[in-house]
């Protein structure tokens, strides 16, 4: 009971916190705001794990992690059907809020993705969507689970907050113009087995990935006014078209070609399949970044936007492109990062600090120079 008060007053004193209804706390057991309760504590950033030491093809859809439908209410799902399957199967928690650690374990554990992807990807995320302060994040909306958010223009709004990270012409969910840039769109889902069709024999493959990737832009430019296409989202749209090549064929396969019902079954249920085996070996930077080459020299165009009517698409200057990978690290810390945190304060500016030191180690050693918005 004094628990459950402490809860409600910390609820009280977020009042910047709209609760959603379906993540009222009214169904929650007494158990589970004792596992909750001591997580919206302040929490020191922990080092990010180190690789794998085994990186073989393994049975990941194992009895340590069955596949669980959601419990309404609590559990939070979003736009990464990589981690909503994470989440599904019990590698991360199942309620959807992770620390950025459990992230990197659990995509090292469940796909092999590399560490160093892992890690340059899941804390360039948590430093925008995720609260320094708790170490939580929320992998779709925003949530009280992840504790008092720092002063605004903080959003601290989880995986589904447009234009930090998430971004338009998704593969399988909408753009943010129309009003659901996370769930899992039946209509965008049938063009990607259309797509698979029509260029891989059946399957999802590069080549479909390239056409695919291609259509996506140009309906968006065709049929969104707000339409934005530029760093960071212009580089991960390219880089989420070859994760499912990678991480959604089984690894005894390993043929980068991913059958339909297979990948319905992660974009949509955010479940393995019956048996499922992970990659065989990590999916390094670099494996992906040949993959990417790929998909953009099918089409190239440059990173721009709409200007408020459709089919007004204007190449930004400003925007790091593929040319200009360290533009792209420096403008995500510089503005991206600095845009929600003008000007942090003691243990918020350590936060970060110790963060964003997390975020640049994968590039040492590439020739990018770190940069420091908060001195060190
Ligand atoms: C390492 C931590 C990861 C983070 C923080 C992350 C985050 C995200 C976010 C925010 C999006 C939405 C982007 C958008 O469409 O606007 C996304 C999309 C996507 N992610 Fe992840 N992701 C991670 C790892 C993974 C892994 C391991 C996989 C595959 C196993 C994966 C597969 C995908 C795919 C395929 C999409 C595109 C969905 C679509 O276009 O319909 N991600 N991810
Ligand atoms: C419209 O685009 C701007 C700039 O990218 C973005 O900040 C805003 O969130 C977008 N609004 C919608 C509804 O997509
Ligand atoms: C799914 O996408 C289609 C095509 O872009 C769109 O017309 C439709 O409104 C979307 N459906 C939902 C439920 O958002
Ligand atoms: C994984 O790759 C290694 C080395 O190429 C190979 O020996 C092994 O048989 C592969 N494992 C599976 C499950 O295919
Ligand atoms: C990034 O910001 C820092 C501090 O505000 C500044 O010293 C540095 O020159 C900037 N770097 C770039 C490449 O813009
Ligand atoms: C900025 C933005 O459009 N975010 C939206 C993402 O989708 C959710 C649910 O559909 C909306 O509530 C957010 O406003």
């Amino acid at each position: 009971m004094a628990r459950f008060a402490a809860l409600l007053s910390l609820i009280l004193a977020a009042n910047t916190l709209a609760l959603p209804q379906y993540e009222s706390l009214a169904g929650l057991s007494e158990r589970e705001l004792e596992d909750i309760l001591p997580r919206l504590n302040i929490v020191k950033p922990q080092p990010p794990p180190g690789p794998l030491s085994d990186t073989s093809a393994k049975l990941v859809n194992d009895k340590a992690h069955p596949w669980r439908p959601l419990i309404p209410g609590i559990d939070i799902r979003g736009p990464c059907p990589g981690l909503n399957t994470l989440a599904s199967h019990g590698y991360l928690p199942r309620n959807g809020v992770a620390t950025p650690a459990q992230i990197v374990n659990a995509v090292q554990e469940g796909f092999n993705m590399g560490n160093d992807l892992a890690v340059f990807v899941t804390y360039a995320a948590f430093l925008v969507d995720g609260n320094p302060l708790t170490n939580l994040m929320s992998i779709g909306g925003k949530t009280i689970f992840t504790g008092i958010d720092p002063p605004k223009p903080a959003i601290v709004g989880g995986l589904n907050t447009h234009a930090v990270f998430e971004g338009d012409a998704s593969m399988t969910r909408g753009d943010a113009f129309f009003g659901d840039n996370h769930s899992f769109n039946e209509t965008q889902f049938d063009e990607f087995v259309e797509f698979g069709n029509k260029f891989g024999g059946g399957n999802y493959n590069i080549v479909a990935a390239a056409e695919f990737r291609w259509q996506r832009i140009q309906e968006s430019i065709a049929t969104n006014p707000n339409f934005s296409f530029i760093s960071p989202r212009y580089f991960t749209a390219y880089a989420e078209s070859t994760f499912p090549l990678f991480f959604f064929v089984d690894g005894r396969k390993g043929d980068a070609q991913l059958p339909p019902d297979v990948a319905r079954s992660f974009f949509q249920n955010s479940r393995m399949p019956d048996g499922f085996f992970r990659h065989n070996g990590t999916v390094s930077l670099d494996l992906v970044g040949n993959a990417i080459g790929q998909v953009f020299e099918a089409h190239p165009i440059a990173p721009g936007g709409n200007q408020g009517k459709v089919n007004t698409y204007t190449v930004d200057p400003n925007s790091a492109d593929f040319t200009q990978f360290c533009k792209l690290y420096t403008d995500f810390v510089n503005v991206t990062i600095k845009s929600l945190y003008p000007n942090p304060k003691g243990i918020l500016r350590d936060a970060l600090n110790t963060n964003l030191d997390f975020f640049f180690s994968p590039l040492k050693g590439s020739g990018c120079t770190q940069v420091f918005p908060y001195g060190h």
